[in-house]
């Protein structure tokens, strides 16, 4: 159990305190330590990348494109980093995060193999206290979580998981050591994003590989390629552009949004752009036309589209009739494959479709469905994650009266924040992409460089004016949450259950966590905010509360 402020051996006291060496927190780091700040960041693995230091699993890439799927606080940083192909393969990235980390010396104040149990904050003394799993505490003034939105894994309850034989592995937790699957019988559960981009390259390697599929997926080919040096050169020269662009997107990549519903072009037009965004490969499909995620029919064109690809690709007919999906086009994360419908063609390939005959238990050989029984030596969990809020609930976060955010987020069926980097009730506590921001409908990096500079301009004025606590309103954060909703609601993604509303972790209050505006319109809301003396919070010297 915790100890308490007084019996543990409290030895160092900071300005900030940030979880995790990811993107997030090497970024927050860096910043708020020159700014004057003393920080410490504390990370669970042996080394900086948080999701790419985790996520080793066979085919692990981004997609977005390399060279919009890094930083641009710094031009040199961009300028002296090259990128090798369009989509970046995790040891890619880890390096890149390696080389940031050395760069900016910052591994000196990150404290690695250091989980965070729980972080209370003390009304008494203003600091939050943050206690590690080896029984040490620290504290700080600032609180900031940069724990990622996909870092709790969900390996589902099977029964029997633990009298299983062989060995079995979460992608999101993948050994260091390569896996070995030469001559394995392997079965692999979910075609979400992870199963999409593991299965073709499991595939070539394991003697047999059975897919269990719970739901059908929309894939695009990637049409990943190395990058061409002029290409390169012209992105480098090009810098200050491309920074603006993607600040000022909706998606956070540069790219123009299409004025053109899919509705209003005749369907040959429609098909022809199709066709094209398709040869070019990547996510063209999901922005060729504007309404393809707000109207049931344009959406139905895209999503047509696609599983008449899947019918030409797949030479089985029962088993492309088995991938085809049949929720909205664009509403789970689209995915962008290598060769995926292709390995359904393979001959050690098999398909299994597990909401027919569902997953009853794994036993001691393999995997038992209510149809068939499967022996396998390896079974690999694709099975995602408690998004938003599970990495954050992980963790014993309390605030003002001693409320875990647990108790907070749990008290209506919704999770409210306000701009997803503030709650009302814990003072001084920030989350970088935190629950109803753009977060993971976004490129990541930019709208983690957003959060970060928002969050230290937020402590450096604190520090300016002699500011003590800053704390969201609770009208500012239902009045966030509720356009947050409102957005979302306009839209198809509602319409679908997936780990975006919280509908892959049984018993998770469903809400749907994501800010669907855009980083553009975001970005500019939260600057007018900050430019407003921090509209929607309370701020409090050591003498008075100012309420703004
Ligand atoms: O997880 P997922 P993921 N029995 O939740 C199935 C990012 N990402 O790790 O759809 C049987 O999407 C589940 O089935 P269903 C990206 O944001 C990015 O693949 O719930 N099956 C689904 O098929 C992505 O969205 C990149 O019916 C079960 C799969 O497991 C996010 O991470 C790469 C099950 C889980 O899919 C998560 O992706 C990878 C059960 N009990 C990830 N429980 C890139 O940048 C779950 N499933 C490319």
């Amino acid at each position: 159990m915790l100890k308490s402020t007084k019996q543990s051996n409290q030895v160092a006291n900071y300005d900030a305190i940030v979880i995790g060496a990811g993107f997030s927190g090497l970024y927050t780091l860096h910043r708020l330590r020159e700014a004057g700040f003393s920080v410490r960041v504390f990370e669970a693995g042996e080394g900086v990348g948080g999701t790419w230091y985790w996520n080793r699993y066979p085919g692990a890439r981004c997609d977005s494109e390399s060279i919009y799927y890094n930083y641009t606080f710094s031009e040199e940083l961009y300028k002296e980093w090259t990128w090798t192909s369009r989509y970046p393969e995790q040891p890619e990235i880890l390096s890149y995060l390696n080389f940031v980390a050395t760069k900016f010396d910052l591994r000196r104040d990150i404290q690695f193999k250091t989980r965070v149990t729980a972080a209370h904050y003390n009304e008494e003394n203003n600091k939050w206290h943050v206690y590690l799993n080896d029984g040490t505490s620290v504290s700080a003034k600032y609180f900031i979580t940069g724990v990622g939105c996909l870092s709790a894994s969900n390996v589902p309850n099977f029964k029997g998981i633990n009298h299983f034989k062989g060995e079995w592995y979460h992608t999101g937790h993948w050994p260091h050591e390569k896996v070995d699957f030469k001559g394995k019988r392997v079965g692999i559960i979910g075609t979400g994003s992870t199963g999409v981009q593991a299965i073709p390259v499991i595939a070539q390697e394991a003697e047999h590989l059975t897919v269990f599929q719970r739901t059908p997926q929309y894939c695009a080919p990637a049409r990943n390629h190395p990058y061409d040096p002029e290409y390169i050169r012209q992105a480098k020269e090009n810098f200050s552009e491309i920074k603006r662009q993607m600040r000022e997107s909706q998606g956070g990549q540069p790219v123009i949004p299409s004025t053109k519903s899919a509705l209003e072009v005749s369907p040959e037009e429609r098909k022809r752009v199709y066709e094209e965004a398709w040869e070019k490969g990547g996510l063209g499909l999901f922005t060729a036309y504007y309404d393809v995620t707000i109207n049931e029919a344009a959406n139905e064109t895209v999503a047509e589209f696609v599983r008449t690809k899947i019918r030409e690709i797949v030479k089985d007919p029962k088993v492309s009739q088995n991938l085809l999906p049949s929720y909205f086009y664009g509403t789970k994360r689209p995915i962008i494959d290598t060769n995926y419908y292709e390995t359904y063609n393979r001959e050690n390939v098999t398909l299994v479709d597990v909401k027919k005959a569902a997953i009853e238990e794994i036993t001691p050989q393999g995997l038992r469905t209510t149809e068939a029984e499967y022996e396998l030596d390896t079974i690999v969990f694709a099975t995602g994650y408690d998004g938003m809020t599970g990495p954050l609930l992980k963790i014993d976060i309390r605030g003002k009266d001693g409320v875990s955010l647990k108790e907070k987020w749990a008290g209506g069926a919704q999770t409210r924040t306000y701009l997803g980097i503030a709650n009302a009730g814990f003072p001084n506590m920030f989350m970088i992409t935190g629950p109803e921001s753009p977060s993971v409908l976004s490129n990541m990096p930019v709208s983690i460089e957003q959060h970060v500079e928002w969050i230290s301009d937020c402590i450096e004025y604190m520090r300016e004016h002699g500011l003590e606590t800053i704390e969201a309103n609770v009208e500012a954060e239902e009045a966030w949450s509720k356009h947050c909703r409102e957005v979302a609601e306009s839209t198809l993604f509602t319409k679908t259950d997936s780990w975006y509303t919280g509908a892959n972790i049984p018993g998770k209050p469903r809400g749907f966590l994501i800010y669907l505006g855009g980083v553009g319109a975001y970005r500019q809301k939260c600057t007018e905010i900050a430019e407003n003396g921090y509209e929607g919070f309370a701020l409090m010297t050591s003498f008075k509360t100012i309420s703004l």
